[in-house]
């Protein structure tokens, strides 16, 4: 079996405090390529695969680049295209720069499901699922409007430009704000998904502006960044900070009042789908009806965390 003469591929895989599920059934062989290892959307992401995996009998193996660059998450598909699963699924890192590799695993008939992110040829996978990235965009810039009170100066701090979800939340973003005629758009930063970098962007931001109202994080280390970078600065009375995710850094910040909402997505459900849609087709050929689909938000603050309906979204470590 190629999964042995490759066992580096095989063996391996992510460990996750949701068990072991999906690993050793004698079912189809699926892998799940992250965006990044060390990021809770995606350890959910995996638990909601792995639970999927284990109840169709499917074996599961999941891999991740160390940090989220198309330079790093090339060569892991690449080898898990070489040891020729039944089934891929994957979060793209780039837009442009992931079509190439993921036509080649195409091009080998090894179907692709696309969780998470996107790419610019999408109609390649066999179905995408995701968040509705440019809604929860709106959603955080109306988060963030209410928070100031639909006035001030506010920052978007992102990852880097070409991925596809932070993209779309930016564009969201920013036609929710627009919206707002006395909110004064400082424009989007890039923190290199570094906490350490949205930390110091939010420092060098207070500095030049030191009336600053609000900052949008799009994704989980850049929000937490911001909310390191409001409390460094004293500033957690004067700054709201609207960020997207629910990792557990995150919610002890919100707790703490270094952030003050959280659009948390529902990765567990995007895995689980995404095993489920890849099952589904290798056992019956046929492709999904709907290629597209959209998973939930569930709006995180102060007042609701401990509420049973929104603490089931909140990411594993
Ligand atoms: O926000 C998620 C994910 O949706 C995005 O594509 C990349 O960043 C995260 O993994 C959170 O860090």
């Amino acid at each position: 079996v190629a999964a042995a003469s490759t066992g580096a591929v095989f063996l391996g895989g992510l460990t996750t405090s949701c068990g072991g599920a999906g690993g050793e059934g004698e079912g189809y062989r699926l892998a799940l390529i992250v965006g990044v290892t060390g990021d809770e959307f995606y350890t959910t992401m995996e638990c909601g695969a792995r639970a999927a995996a284990q109840k169709l009998g499917a074996r599961l193996n999941v891999q991740g680049p160390e940090e989220f660059s198309p330079a790093a998450q090339t060569p892991i598909l690449n080898a898990v295209v070489q040891s020729n699963p039944d089934a891929i699924l994957i979060a793209p890192t780039d837009r442009t720069a992931m079509v190439g590799p993921i036509q080649s695993a195409v091009n080998q008939d090894i179907p692709v499901v696309l969780v998470d992110t996107t790419i610019e040829k999408e109609e390649i996978a066999l179905a995408r699922i995701s968040s509705d990235n440019v809604d929860g965009g709106r959603m955080a810039g109306e988060a963030l409007a209410e928070q100031i009170g639909g006035e001030g100066k506010v920052l978007l701090i992102s990852v880097k430009p070409g991925i596809s979800t932070t993209d779309q939340r930016k564009q969201g973003f920013e036609e929710a704000i627009k919206q707002y005629p006395d909110i004064e758009y400082l424009g989007t930063e890039y923190c290199n998904d570094d906490p350490t970098q949205a930390a110091s962007i939010t420092t060098s931001t207070l500095q030049a502006h030191p009336d600053l109202a609000g900052i949008f994080g799009a994704n989980v280390f850049s929000g937490q960044g911001a909310g390191t970078g409001v409390r460094q600065a004293g500033k957690r009375d004067q700054v709201s900070v609207v960020a997207f995710d629910a990792s557990p850094t995150q919610v002890e910040d919100l707790r703490r009042g270094n952030l003050d909402v959280l659009i948390a997505q529902h990765p567990n459900d995007i895995g689980r789908r995404g095993v489920q849609i890849a099952v589904r087709y290798l056992e019956s050929g046929e492709e999904p009806e709907n290629k597209q689909i959209t998973t939930g938000f569930t709006t995180v603050t102060r007042d609701n965390l401990d509420d049973p309906e929104v603490e089931r979204y909140l990411y594993r470590a």
